[in-house]
C-alpha cells in the first residue's frame, strides 16, 4: 500500500508540473521525453513477463484412484492425473517371472512414522524383484535368467533375475520442457554383497528423439562411491547429460549413494533416511546382515528434458543379480513435467 501511495502523489506533482508549466513547450517536451522514458521501462516490465511460469504443471488429481494394484492405480500414485497424457501404461517382467504382488500403489511402506511420506499426493508406486509390501523381501519370484547388456564390469556376464519393467508411452504438454520424479531404492543385498555380483540395479530409460538422438538410454546415474575401484559408463561424447570422460555409476548396489550401514567402516556416515517396517531396515554389524536386512539410497529425485508436446517412453526397470533372492525395491513418486528448461540430475533430496 506504501508503494500505491508514493506512486499517486508522484503522478499528482507531475501533473502539477505540467498544468503549471503549459506554456513552456520546451517543458512540455521535457516532460514528454519523461513519459517516453517511462514507456521504455514499461517495455522492460515486458520483457519479464515474457519468461512465463516456472516449476511443476501442476495436474488435478483429486479424482485419481491412488492405492491398490491396477495399472491405473500406479499411474495415480505416481502422479500423472491427466489422461490426455498417457497413451500407454504397461508392466511386465523381460524374463516371463509372474507379476502378481511385485508392484502395488500404497498410502505408505513401512510405519507410518518413518521417512517414507509421500512427495505428492499421499500414495506412491512400489516396484520390487519379490513381494512388494509385507517385511520379507527374498523371493525368486520365478521365470528365465535374462542378461544385462548394460553391465561392463568384472561381473558383466552374470545373470539377471526376476526383471520387472513398468513402462509409460507418454505425450509432453505443449509447455513442457523438462519432468523430475522421486524415489527411494532399497536391497537386502547391502551391505554384506556390495562390491560383488550381486549387483541388483534400478535402470529408468527414455526413449525419446530430444535424447541421444532417440537412442534408449538409461537416465538415472550420478557419481560413483569410489570411481577408481568401481564405474558404470565413462561418458561419450555428445551424451546427454554427462560430462565427458567422466565416470558415472547408476542406481545399484556397487555404486552410490546409499545408506551405509557397516561397509568399509562407513567412512562418511551420515544420518540415514529412517526406513523403519520396511523389512529393509540396516543390520547392526556385518556378522548379522543377511536377506532380511539391507539399506536404501534414502530419497533421490532425477530430473531430464524433455520438448514440448515429444511423445516418449519412460521404463522403470529392476532386476536381481547373480540369483533371484536378496530382493530390491523401489518408491517412485512425484513424476512432473516442468515449465522450466531442465538439466539433467540426480541427486539425493530431503
Ligand atoms: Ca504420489
Ligand atoms: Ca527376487
Ligand atoms: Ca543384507
Ligand atoms: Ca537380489
Amino acid at each position: 500500500m506504501t508503494y500505491v501511495r508514493f506512486s499517486l502523489i508522484f503522478l499528482f506533482v507531475l501533473s502539477g508540473t505540467s498544468f503549471g508549466s503549459c506554456d513552456d513547450d520546451s517543458r512540455e517536451r521535457d516532460l514528454e521525453s519523461d513519459a517516453d522514458a517511462d514507456s521504455d521501462s514499461d517495455g522492460d516490465s515486458d520483457s519479464d513477463s515474457d519468461t512465463g511460469p516456472t516449476g511443476p504443471i501442476e495436474q488435478d488429481c483429486s479424482d485419481c484412484p491412488a492405492v491398490g494394484i491396477t495399472m491405473d492405480n500406479m499411474l495415480c500414485a505416481i502422479d500423472i492425473c491427466s489422461e490426455e497424457l498417457v497413451v500407454s501404461n504397461t508392466y511386465a517382467s523381460p524374463t516371463a517371472s509372474p507379476v502378481d504382488g511385485t508392484y502395488e500403489a500404497v498410502a505408505h511402506f513401512g510405519a507410518g512414522s518413518n521417512d517414507l511420506a509421500p512427495k505428492l499426493n499421499g500414495s506412491y508406486a512400489l516396484m520390487a524383484t519379490g513381494p512388494a509390501t509385507g517385511t520379507e523381501h527374498t523371493e525368486d519370484v520365478g521365470g528365465n535368467p535374462g542378461t544385462d547388456p548394460y553391465a561392463n564390469d568384472e561381473y558383466a556376464d552374470t545373470p539377471t533375475y526376476n526383471e520387472m519393467e513398468w513402462t509409460l508411452d507418454l505425450i509432453a504438454p505443449e509447455q513442457a520442457h523438462g519432468f523430475s520424479f522421486k524415489y527411494v531404492f532399497f536391497s537386502e543385498e547391502y551391505d554384506e554383497f556390495i562390491a560383488t555380483q550381486y549387483n541388483d540395479k534400478l535402470y529408468i530409460f527414455i526413449t525419446a528423439a530430444s535424447t541421444n538422438g532417440g537412442e534408449k538410454s538409461i537416465l538415472n546415474f550420478t557419481d560413483c562411491r569410489d570411481p577408481e575401484a568401481y564405474h558404470d559408463f565413462v561418458c561419450a561424447a555428445g551424451q546427454t547429460g554427462c560430462t565427458e570422460g567422466e565416470r558415472y555409476c547408476y542406481i545399484a548396489i556397487n555404486s552410490a549413494l546409499s545408506d551405509c550401514c557397516w561397509y568399509n567402516g562407513c567412512p562418511d556416515p551420515q544420518t540415514p533416511t529412517d526406513i523403519t517396517g520396511t523389512g529393509y531396515e540396516c543390520a547392526p554389524d556385518q556378522g548379522s546382515d543377511g536377506n532380511t536386512t539391507g539399506s536404501s539410497t534414502g530419497w533421490l529425485m532425477t530430473s531430464w528434458p524433455i520438448n514440448p508436446g515429444e511423445t516418449f517412453t519412460l521404463t522403470f526397470h529392476i532386476h536381481d543379480t547373480g540369483d533371484g533372492v536378496f530382493d530390491s525395491e523401489v518408491i517412485l513418486d512425484s513424476f512432473q513435467f516442468l515449465y522450466d528448461f531442465t538439466i539433467p540430475e540426480t541427486s539425493p533430496i530431503e
